[in-house]
């Protein structure tokens, strides 16, 4: 398998679908394509991306595209249990989780786009976007409380799944821009970012160095 990704520093719905990649333990390759490079602005890099954007999973000829179907595909083909929990009560709200994640959260995408080689200390946040935080924060404790908490260990629904892959670039989000979030909340990110995949990411993130100006915000400094 294949997978096309854009830059890692920025491209939130790369980093899903790359960890959905790992987490299958099927094995596959990456490919960058430079975003905003003149490849990618005359689409001579998007020839095979069906839908103009990255990721795109390619496996056998057949190209799945959207961070989400990668994930449900590679769900699918390497078994459901290193995605989704068994209960089926938890397997509910983990979809429930990752659809509301996959669909929603406008204001905190727009406002705080996925910036791994920055920071910005004194990010003053919207009530749109706090209302995002307190939302997904919500989430996490409700997972976290009902479903994390009694198999023993510390991810959404207890084993490292599907929502934390999810989630994964909103914890960069909170850490990137030092939003207010509780103690928990915190927790769970520096357990987010503190991930083998997640470190191994940013590793190579931290060596890029393209031209790439679409999602400055004012604020963000070099780490
Ligand atoms: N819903 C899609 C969104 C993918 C997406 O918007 N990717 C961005 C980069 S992060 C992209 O390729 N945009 C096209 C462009 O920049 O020309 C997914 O989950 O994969």
């Amino acid at each position: 398998m294949k997978i096309i990704i854009g830059n890692r520093t920025y491209s939130s719905w790369s980093l899903r679908g790359w960890l959905a990649a790992k987490q299958s333990l099927l094995p596959f390759e990456t490919e960058l394509r430079v975003m905003d490079s003149p490849e990618w602005i005359s689409g001579a890099a998007k020839t095979d991306m069906p839908s103009g954007k990255v990721p795109v999973l390619w496996d056998h000829g057949e190209a799945i595209w959207d961070s989400m179907a990668i994930l449900l595909y590679l769900a699918d083909k390497a078994g459901h249990d290193r995605f989704w929990p068994r209960d089926t009560k938890a397997r509910g709200l983990a979809y429930a989780m990752c659809a509301e994640m996959h669909s929603g959260f406008a204001p905190l995408r727009a406002g705080c786009p996925m910036d791994l080689q920055r920071h910005a200390p004194r990010f003053q946040p919207t009530p749109e976007i706090m209302a995002d935080v307190r939302r997904i924060e919500q989430l996490w404790e409700t997972a976290l409380t009902r479903f994390g908490a009694e198999t023993g260990e510390p991810w959404l629904f207890g084993r490292f799944g599907a929502a934390d892959i999810m989630f994964a670039p909103v914890c960069t989000r909170i850490d990137t821009y030092h939003l207010p979030v509780s103690d928990a909340a915190r927790a769970y990110v520096d357990l987010c970012l503190a991930h083998p995949f997640m470190a191994e990411w940013r590793a190579e993130a931290m060596k890029e160095d393209f031209p790439f100006t679409r999602y400055d915000v004012p604020g963000l400094e070099k780490r």
